[in-house]
């Protein structure tokens, strides 16, 4: 049998478990299983969760959600090796345990207050499949509010159609339309707000999302759309604060032309883009409502840890 760790490096590499707070929850669950693990001392546990770690944080490279979450329970396993291998394992799955719960609830804040931003007759596009953002609009939807969402496919993975098929499932009167239809359809639908998920978010307010975004938040400003940004803080890059980037993943051709390649053509698969801080309107997170010249200040206070290690 496949060893759990690299059944979900594979799971999160294939895209089987993908979208950024999921595949830093699956990391977290896989860590916990290892937590639980055979092992003769607290020494040789840490080893193994390190190694594991290390695996899982090379899964997908773009999403700082992934080594954000195995990094801070690495950093509670660390600070914690010297008690007996018992003692060890009950307060890392404790630490775990609550972690994941942060995470969810981290969501349901976000819908929240998202909610509240939402006023009656919007119309909201939005841009490949994000939890957060299906959170936030159904439960905009359940407060009462009569919106319409459009949805664009997202290719190459049409993510999009698991939004388009979730809102409308939830009874939100929902649209589909191709990726480069988005200028035209904003501007003659008479879109009021643009609502993405994020993948990782830079201390300059900088934000990187699925390929595509960037020109939606283009398009937005030309047109003077609200561009929103829902995402927890786990998202958040505390590296960044030191300069550090992520690297961006390009994926396989065979993801653009079934066959991978067009004769005498390279076929280029870039998997996310950066949007510049500048066309950003607002991040709503579980902390509240920033704009992004306060994402610095956000790092700063939520995730000094990290920069301790
Ligand atoms: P949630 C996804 O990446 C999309 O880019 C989406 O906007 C983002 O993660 C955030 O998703 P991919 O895994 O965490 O589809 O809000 O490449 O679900």
């Amino acid at each position: 049998m496949k060893d759990i760790v690299d059944k979900i490096h594979d799971d999160i590499k294939s895209m089987r478990v993908r979208g950024a707070l999921d595949i830093a929850i699956a990391a977290s669950k896989t860590l916990k299983k290892v937590a639980t693990s055979d092992a003769k001392n607290t020494p040789q546990l840490l080893q193994k969760l390190k190694r594991a770690g290390k695996k899982l944080k090379s899964a997908r490279p773009t999403a700082i959600s992934l080594p954000n979450a195995v990094n801070y329970i690495l950093y509670i396993a660390d600070k914690n090796c010297h008690l007996e291998l018992n003692e060890f394992r009950r307060k890392l799955l404790e630490s775990i345990d609550r972690f994941i719960d942060e995470q969810k609830s981290a969501l349901d804040r976000i819908a929240e207050i998202g909610s509240n931003l939402i006023e009656d007759n919007d119309l909201i596009l939005t841009h490949c499949n994000s939890d957060t953002v299906d959170m936030l609009i159904k439960r905009a939807w359940d407060d009462g509010k009569e919106i319409e969402v459009v949805c664009t496919e997202t290719r190459p993975r049409y993510q999009g159609h698991l939004t388009a098929k979730e809102l409308s499932n939830h009874g939100i009167p929902t649209s589909l339309i191709v990726d480069s239809a988005a200028h035209l359809m904003m501007k003659e639908l008479k879109i009021d707000k643009v609502i993405v998920g994020a993948d990782t978010i830079y201390a300059s307010g900088d934000m990187i999302n699925k390929i595509g975004t960037s020109q939606i938040a283009i398009c937005a400003r030309e047109l003077d759309i609200d561009f929103i940004v829902a995402s927890e803080s786990i998202k958040f890059s505390p590296q960044s604060l030191l300069g550090s980037r992520v690297e961006m993943e390009e994926r396989d051709p065979s993801e653009v032309i079934k066959s991978g390649k067009l004769p005498g053509v390279r076929v280029l698969n870039p998997a996310f883009d950066i949007t510049n801080a500048d066309y950003i309107d607002i991040f709503v997170t579980e902390f509240g409502v920033i704009p992004p010249e306060a994402v610095y200040h956000l790092l700063r206070e939520k995730f000094g840890w990290e920069l301790e290690i």
